[in-house]
């Protein structure tokens, strides 16, 4: 039998995620985002269901684009307000054993040396269950708010995460030997000064002499993925990650984006197969068909368009106010997030996308396929994910919350177990030996090689 499938749930620690006014649907429970109960709770559903990890997205800054306005997205809750993710992984660790917790952070707003810190603390109290998601921003009003002016160049941006990385894997991997703490009580020694070392870093964009302040963790550097999908981030993730977030519309595009990465990634010098490709997916599901498909036309009617236009708008930085909504939304070489706009102007050249087109299909999960019906077409759509073109998993988005996974949980999760394709049990320890089956980085990784 094959490898099962693995699952991770993409959510927010914020109202609005990815779904637009989905807030609305009666009984949904996205204002409890602020109840340490709600996330620790669903942390025990994912675990008891098989999951690998809970994915949290992060931003800084406003949706402040759309109408060259920030109200729409304050009166929508469009990932604002929000709280930090990384707070909320001791509350979940303490009620589970095995999940992981992918923790987004951008390299662009913070420094190496803060975040390995807090990363490495976080792999210490979860017992290595740690992913950090890399991603560089694209919120202008997130440069505005920490003082630094204007939002860097997209590519710039890119290069700063390039050495921001070799700074981390050098403090995780190089600056503190296995054996450095010795806890000898009859010399008074903790540590053993020989046994760790400076980083003496100099690049261009920091100068950090190390060493690391942190033992190290479980898994020393914890779980590498990544998002971004523009030609440079591609080139990024070839490079750093261990797991890619795939946000691509179609199973076309997605085949292509696979097939593009384990070319790149085998470019430089790394085994294609280290790295496994995780698509964002919606899942609507009920007992039957009917039952999920009278769900998703609930769903649809509780999008908030103006929603939706203003979250698009801060991913693509296009002010798509300015549009009719019967006009096609044309490509822009965009500073933003470039996979957003590829994905309806690019990756299928046979379609053109109007604005209203885009604000309906985005309403729910932004960029990804939208599978609807009951427990068994679920599962084989997914199935021929896998079989069709390679995915390894998927990144699960909500659409009501707890809603979304509950109902994957009760409806689809049996039938994943019956055909083997879900786990029925962690085999290791910390959260790569569950995903990768070892425990360091893979061969070739610029980490192991630090
Ligand atoms: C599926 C997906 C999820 C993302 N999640 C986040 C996020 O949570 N926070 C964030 O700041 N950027 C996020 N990004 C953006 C980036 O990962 C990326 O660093 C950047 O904006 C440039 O993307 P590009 O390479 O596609 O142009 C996400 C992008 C995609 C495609």
């Amino acid at each position: 039998m094959s490898d099962p499938l693995r699952f991770n749930l993409f959510t927010m620690n914020s109202v609005e995620h990815v779904s637009p006014g989905t807030w609305t649907i009666p009984g949904d429970q996205s204002h409890r985002y602020t109840d340490r109960e709600y996330w620790t709770d669903v942390a025990r559903t994912a675990e008891r269901a098989g999951f690998d990890a809970i994915f949290f997205a992060d931003v800084r800054g406003i949706y402040d684009v759309y109408d060259d306005d920030r109200d729409p997205a304050i009166r929508r809750a469009i990932q604002t307000p929000s709280n930090a993710p990384q707070a909320l992984v001791p509350a979940m660790a303490e009620v589970t054993d095995d999940i992981g917790f992918a923790i987004t952070r951008s390299t662009s707003y913070v420094h190496p040396y803060q975040l390995a810190r807090e990363l490495s603390t976080l792999d210490h109290v979860t017992d290595g269950r740690i992913a950090f998601n890399v991603v560089t921003s694209y919120l202008e009003s997130a440069a505005e708010n920490l003082g630094l002016g204007d939002r860097m160049d997209h590519d710039e941006r890119y290069d700063r995460a390039d050495e921001f990385m070799d700074v981390c894997y050098r403090l995780w991997e190089d600056s503190w030997e296995d054996d450095a703490v010795v806890r000898d009580a009859d010399s008074g020694t903790y540590t053993d000064p020989e046994k760790v070392h400076a980083i003496d870093y100099e690049g261009d964009y920091f100068s950090i002499p190390g060493p690391h302040g942190c033992e190290p963790s479980p898994q020393r550097t914890p779980v590498i993925y990544q998002a971004g999908s523009s030609d440079r981030g591609r080139e990024f993730a070839a490079t750093n990650a261990e797991g890619v977030f795939v946000s691509q519309p179609t199973k076309a595009a997605t085949r292509d984006y696979i097939e593009d990465m384990r070319e790149r990634v085998a470019s430089h010098g790394r085994d294609p197969d280290s790295l496994k490709f995780f698509p964002g997916i919606v899942v609507i599901t009920g007992e039957t068909d009917e039952v999920a498909r009278e769900k998703h036309e609930t769903y649809t009617e509780h999008i908030s368009v103006e929603g939706t236009l203003s979250l698009l708008s801060g991913f693509i930085d296009m002010d798509l106010s300015e549009l009719e909504p019967d006009q096609v939304v044309e490509h822009i070489e965009t500073d933003a997030i470039r996979g957003t706009i590829n994905a309806f102007t690019k990756n299928d050249p046979d379609r053109e996308w109007t604005v209203a087109e885009v604000a309906q299909f985005a309403g729910l999960g932004t960029t990804s396929p939208v599978i609807v019906g009951g427990p068994e077409t679920v599962a084989d759509e997914l199935e021929s994910w896998r079989d069709e073109i390679g995915v390894d998993g998927f990144n699960l988005k909500e659409v009501t919350r707890p809603g979304s996974l509950a109902d994957f949980v009760e409806y689809v999760v049996p039938v994943l177990r019956e055909r083997g394709l879900i786990r029925e049990s962690y085999e290791g320890e910390t959260l790569r030996e569950n995903l990768f089956g070892r425990r360091g980085l893979p061969e070739g990784h610029p980490g192991g090689d630090a």
